[in-house]
């Protein structure tokens, strides 16, 4: 498939050596332009080795698995052909990576253009990635669209096996010139290619391959193309695995893979598809009842994550299409509308595009920009989901008043906003009655500990310094966020004052310039319920204040974890490691009697004293800034402790039973 193109290119070279070389027959004159062809074929792949970055983005890790994915994608445009339904992925001791799939075989006979065999044009012709011509689609091949012959000249060695007419083909090359050229070893009755490399490490700064980062590309893969088989297995010593996927529902089965752990709206998955010319479209769609909207939208099998026309189609076309629904079965009053984002509240979406001369955009050339598939996708929704809709009532109630519930919810926020903004306005802002404030007012130099119960809260009190720290302590029910629409997490008892007291808004209000204080630091013992009321914070700043993280100003407190003392000597320790050096330097001091050691209780059973000098005192404090991918974790754990559904909980708490001894949920 992609040495179509290939030959194409090298057509196109041949062309002009023939205008310099003159008549084609001539033995020698023939010769010639093999050296010729040979020697533009090495200052390609000399050109891929001086700037690979060129050519896969970055030598990191992650080019380094984008070869694979170049290779993949061939063999995945010969199962878009028809032409082979299995590819098996495979990482060999040494970190060599093997793909075979059971296609026709890349061809071997000699391209009269070049005089040489497809096989070998295929590994050593640099070609220009994207247009591809001739029948079917073409995945535009990763991230760049370059194929085979950069994979070729970016690795130590590499090797393909061709099964073919009976016969088994072989031919090697090192950093992408060849080192055996093709001969038959062998017999064989089956048909396939397989491609052996070895990444250079002259080239790749990092050269161990991860199995999840595979295993992943490739189940999305299996996905995207129904009734492909696809495997993957890691024979590295130690790290023995192997996987094995086939979706023949495609898209719906991501869809509905997506939403494990959901509760969903329909357990049937609503699949539409059309095509228009050369493009074909196909749409998976299945509401949970979630709030969060999740669409993954895919051109040529490349993941398109800045979206595009598909997306842009699709999202036009359901609104419309709910909107219309909801007017004609006068469940829609008056002037009730939809909005597109109440249209999209708990929805899961898989829009996967097939197209010729597909258009990459934007800051990471993930944006589909070919404007034909906008309409090609707002028809294909408009026709098909209205038809499912009418023919299945139940389904299209159930959407529909979720999509309501959503607008009044949004509007009841706007109002609760409102209310907000207008009692701050005519009171100033009256911050909760038990913070504990601080004197300085500029927030660059002042910190709030938000602390968990009232009796650590009062040691905090008493232990800070009142000139630039304050204390919030929080009580109450705990919420739960999962549940909780925007407008019953602003009138919350337990985080309305962690509203206020930050004083920057919430939401799409939000707003870090007007910050109350810069460093948010959550304060909370080392055990499951300090976990939990760290999970529920760190997940509601996460949705609600996701800029507050993303600015790096929530920090965790470190309480210490152990006490040692010696006579009159009180010293503390915050890791094991720690403990152990602090008791010998105890000890040490004049070789006998004994370190009493014991384990933190809490926070709670800290004196004032004791709380300042080991975890308010910024001298001798440690505290952990908190990251975005913190903040993703703590969200995942809270759906999963806090979601209806039982099943994953269990799990969840079996697998992590050696660090929780006392879960109470
Ligand atoms: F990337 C690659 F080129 F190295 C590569 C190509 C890697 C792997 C694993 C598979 C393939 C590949 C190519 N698998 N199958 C093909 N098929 C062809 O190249 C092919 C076979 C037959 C015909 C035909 O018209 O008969 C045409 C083509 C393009």
């Amino acid at each position: 498939m992609r040495c179509e193109a290939i030959i194409r290119s090298g057509t196109r070279q041949t062309a002009s050596d023939i205008t310099n070389t003159g008549e084609r027959n001539n033995k020698m004159e023939d010769n010639k332009l093999y050296d010729a062809s040979q020697i533009q074929v090495l200052e390609g792949l000399e050109a891929v080795r001086k700037r690979p970055g060129m050519y896969i983005g970055t030598t990191s890790t992650q080019g380094l698995h984008h070869l694979v994915y170049e290779i993949v994608d061939n063999a995945i445009d010969e199962a878009l052909a028809g032409a082979c339904d299995r590819i098996d992925v495979v990482i060999e001791p040494g970190d060599i990576i093997s793909v075979t799939d059971n296609g026709r075989g890349i061809p071997i006979d000699i391209q009269k253009q070049t005089g040489k065999p497809a096989l070998e044009v295929v590994f050593t012709v640099l070609h220009a990635g994207g247009k591809f011509g001739g029948g079917g689609y073409k995945v535009a091949g990763g991230l760049h669209g370059v194929g085979a012959s950069v994979v070729n000249a970016l690795s130590e060695w590499l090797e393909v096996f061709v099964h073919k007419n009976g016969s088994i083909y072989h031919i090697a090359f090192a950093r992408g010139a060849i080192v055996r050229p093709i001969e038959v070893v062998g017999s064989t009755e089956k048909e396939g290619t397989t491609v052996r490399f070895k990444p250079d490490p002259e080239i790749f700064e990092e050269l161990v391959f991860d199995y999840d980062t595979l295993y992943r590309r490739m189940r999305e893969q299996a996905f995207l193309n129904a009734g492909l088989n696809i495997s993957v297995e890691d024979r590295r010593p130690g790290k023995e695995r192997r996987d094995q996927m086939l979706y023949k529902g495609g898209i719906r089965e991501f869809a509905a893979w997506l939403n494990t752990n959901k509760t969903v709206l329909h357990e049937d998955v609503i699949y539409l598809s059309g095509n228009r010319g050369d493009s074909f479209a196909e749409i998976a769609i299945q509401y949970n009842d979630s709030y969060n909207e999740t669409i993954l939208s895919f051109a040529n099998n490349i993941h398109t994550s800045e979206g595009g026309m598909h997306e842009t189609g699709f999202k036009a076309a359901l609104t419309r299409v709910l909107g219309d629904y909801g007017k004609k079965n006068g469940v829609l009053k008056g002037e009730e509308k939809l909005s597109g984002e109440d249209c999209r509240e708990g929805i899961t979406v898989i829009i996967s595009v097939k197209l010729i001369d597909a258009q990459f955009e934007g800051q990471t050339k993930t944006k589909l920009g070919n404007s034909d598939i906008r309409s090609l996708v707002d028809n294909i929704v408009s026709e098909g989901l209205t038809d499912y809709l009418e023919r299945n009532p139940a389904v299209a109630r159930g959407i529909i008043e979720k999509a309501i519930t959503a607008s009044r919810a949004r509007e009841a926020a706007r109002r609760a906003r409102e209310n907000i903004r207008r009692k701050n306005a005519l009171e100033g802002l009256s911050l909760p009655g038990k913070l504990a404030d601080c004197n300085e007012r500029d927030p660059a130099l002042t910190e709030i500990y938000i602390v968990e119960g009232d009796s650590a809260g009062g040691s905090a009190k008493q232990g800070r310094d009142s000139r630039f720290q304050a204390i919030l302590p929080l009580w109450g029910k705990m919420l739960n966020v999962e549940k909780a629409r925007a407008d019953k997490v602003y009138g919350n008892e337990k985080l309305a004052p962690v509203i206020t007291a930050l004083g920057a808004g919430i939401g799409e209000d939000f707003d870090p310039s007007k910050l109350r204080y810069h460093k948010v630091i959550i304060m909370a013992d080392a055990d499951v319920d300090g976990s939990h009321i760290r999970t529920l914070l760190l997940t509601f700043f996460f949705r609600f204040m996701r800029p507050l993280i993303d600015g790096g100003y929530v920090y965790a407190a470190q309480p210490p974890l152990f006490k040692l003392e010696r006579g009159k000597t009180v010293r503390y320790a915050y890791s094991d490691d720690e403990r152990d050096r602090i008791s010998a330097e105890m000890r040490g001091e004049d070789g006998r009697g004994r370190v009493e050691i014991s384990r933190n209780k809490g926070l709670g059973e800290m004196d004032f004293h004791e709380l300042w000098e080991t975890t308010m005192d910024p001298e001798r404090r440690i505290l952990k800034r908190i990251t975005l991918t913190d903040a993703i974790k703590a969200d995942q754990i809270f759906t999963i402790l806090m979601g209806e559904k039982v099943e994953p909980r269990r799990e969840y708490i079996e697998q992590n039973a050696k660090y929780v001894s006392n879960l109470d949920i």
